[in-house]
């Protein structure tokens, strides 16, 4: 018989699904997955993330692959990605994975701005920012660019003073609860975290530091790793999907300040990354039905890099 019950991470859910999920999934692998609730929103939610490690997170003798995604509201298939990650992880673990989840920990942060997402669900799918308000500082706009608020030379470039305006990097650095709680993960665990991979969307990009197209010295095997990881995903890849472009972002794509992947970079994160996975024609909006092939090819990419990384 077919089976007819999907998965959650075969479409698009609410807040409240995802949320969900990560707690059955550390209830039912409780010596595998543990849920922490980061901090709350600025408008109350709670922004939770999934410990993973076959042995004891704690004992500090791993190190650690750090994902997040929805930093940006209406990049919504960059959540399912995580979410099927954790699920490849924890709950139907291939062979061929086996090594990749006993020797590595991982911290899989599905949703780092949670309002903005609900906001694309209720008001307007093609919201991008926080939903912060700040009325002594402006009261005509509502959000703060999550991806322009990291303190990494912060309100420079690729930005806009104009508090409406989509790439607002905030009044200050870390204006935003939600990048700070990205920081305080990074502080937390940065001398173990070997890769941090920030999932955005689209254009099928693997983007690495740092944002003023200056490189970090050892590029050479970021862009080793992240040209594999695009390869993997460039072999599963459906044919109208363009091949991704691995490579420095402000080279590639655009400059842009205050990035968390170049925060990341900075605070000691040897291997940082920011993804742009597929549009298609479709750009934010990717049908459902595309969901289970970008979480293949993307978990593959992922588990390539992670893979990979061990060299160095
Ligand atoms: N793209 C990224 C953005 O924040 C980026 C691209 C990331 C540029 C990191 C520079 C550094 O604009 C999306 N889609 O958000
Ligand atoms: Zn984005």
């Amino acid at each position: 018989s077919t089976r007819t019950n999907r998965m959650i991470f075969q479409g698009y859910q609410r807040l409240d699904e995802i949320n969900q999920y990560l707690e059955t999934i550390a209830e039912r692998h409780p010596n595998v997955a543990t849920v922490v609730t980061a901090g709350q929103s600025f408008e109350g939610r709670d922004i939770k993330y999934l410990k993973i490690s076959t042995t004891n997170f704690n004992d500090e003798s791993k190190p650690i692959i750090f994902m997040s995604a929805m930093l940006h509201a209406r990049e919504w298939v960059t959540t399912p990605v995580t979410l099927y990650s954790i699920h490849r992880l924890v709950d139907n673990v291939r062979h061929e994975d086996f090594e990749l989840r006993d020797d590595v920990d991982w911290i899989i942060l599905p949703v780092v701005n949670p309002d903005g997402y609900e906001y694309t669900h209720t008001h307007n799918r093609m919201w991008r920012k926080t939903r912060s308000h700040y009325p002594a500082i402006n009261d005509t706009c509502y959000g703060v660019d999550g991806n322009r608020n990291f303190e990494a030379y912060w309100n420079t470039f690729g930005v806009s003073s104009d508090p409406c305006s989509d790439v607002y990097p905030g009044h200050e650095p870390f204006s935003e609860v939600e990048t700070r709680v990205v920081r305080d993960i990074l502080q937390e665990y940065v001398p173990r975290i070997q890769i941090f991979m920030d999932h955005h969307s689209f254009g099928n990009y693997v983007l690495f530091c740092h944002a003023d197209a200056s490189l970090p010295s050892n590029a050479a095997q970021i862009h080793h790793v992240g040209a594999a990881m695009g390869a993997r995903m460039d072999a599963l890849k459906i044919p109208k999907a363009p091949y991704y472009l691995v490579g420095n972002s402000a080279s590639v794509l655009y400059a842009a300040s205050g990035a968390s992947d170049d925060y990341a970079q900075f605070a000691g994160v040897p291997m940082s990354y920011t993804t742009e996975l597929p549009g298609y024609e479709y750009d934010f909006r990717v049908p459902p039905e595309y969901v289970d092939q970008i979480n293949e090819e993307t978990w593959h990419g992922i588990a390539e890099a992670g893979r990979l990384a061990k060299l160095y």
